[in-house]
């Protein structure tokens, strides 16, 4: 059987990240996160740009402008929807996956999901950061794997 990967190393592309600003506590290490994975499997500074929105809800709607622009090889969408400080956590949260996913498949590029969707500030922070599980580095090595792969296909 022939198995085709996408693998984890990249040159001269272009990364967007949008990123909500509610819960800014936890998405900074997320930011800084997916930043480091860029870095380290071979993107260059100058081709990562951060776009902020205020919140997890309006992440679907930059994504389709940013992804429109044509100027992305990839977009990693950042962000922290936490249940015990959210009342309409099922909104949000359900909104922004349902968003995320869509602007996806219509734009054929590909978006990584590194939005939490956590019961508690504890596991926020366990998912972006503490014990090295980062959840932006895991969207930005997705996208990486995912450009290398539709390269392929
Ligand atoms: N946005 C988040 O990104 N995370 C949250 O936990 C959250 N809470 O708790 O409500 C949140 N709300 C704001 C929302 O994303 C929109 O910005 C707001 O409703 C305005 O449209």
């Amino acid at each position: 059987m022939k198995t085709i990967e996408g693998d984890l190393t990249i040159r001269n592309k272009k990364f967007a990240l949008v990123a909500g600003r509610f819960n800014s506590f936890v998405v900074e290490h997320l930011i800084n996160g997916a930043k480091e994975a860029l870095l380290k499997h071979g993107a260059d500074e100058t081709d990562i740009e951060l776009f902020y929105v205020p919140g997890a809800f309006e992440i679907p709607l930059a994504l389709k402008k940013t992804a429109r622009t044509g100027k992305y090889d990839a977009i990693v969408a950042l962000g922290a929807v936490i249940r015990g400080g959210t009342p309409h956590f099922e909104y949000v949260a359900g909104e922004c996956v349902k968003g995320i996913s869509q602007v996806s498949l219509d734009s054929e590029i590909p978006i990584a999901f590194g939005v939490l969707t956590v019961d508690t500030v504890e596991q926020a922070i366990e998912r972006s950061g503490a014990n090295s599980e980062n959840k932006g580095a895991e969207a930005a090595e997705s996208v990486i794997r995912m450009i290398n792969l539709l390269e392929k296909l």
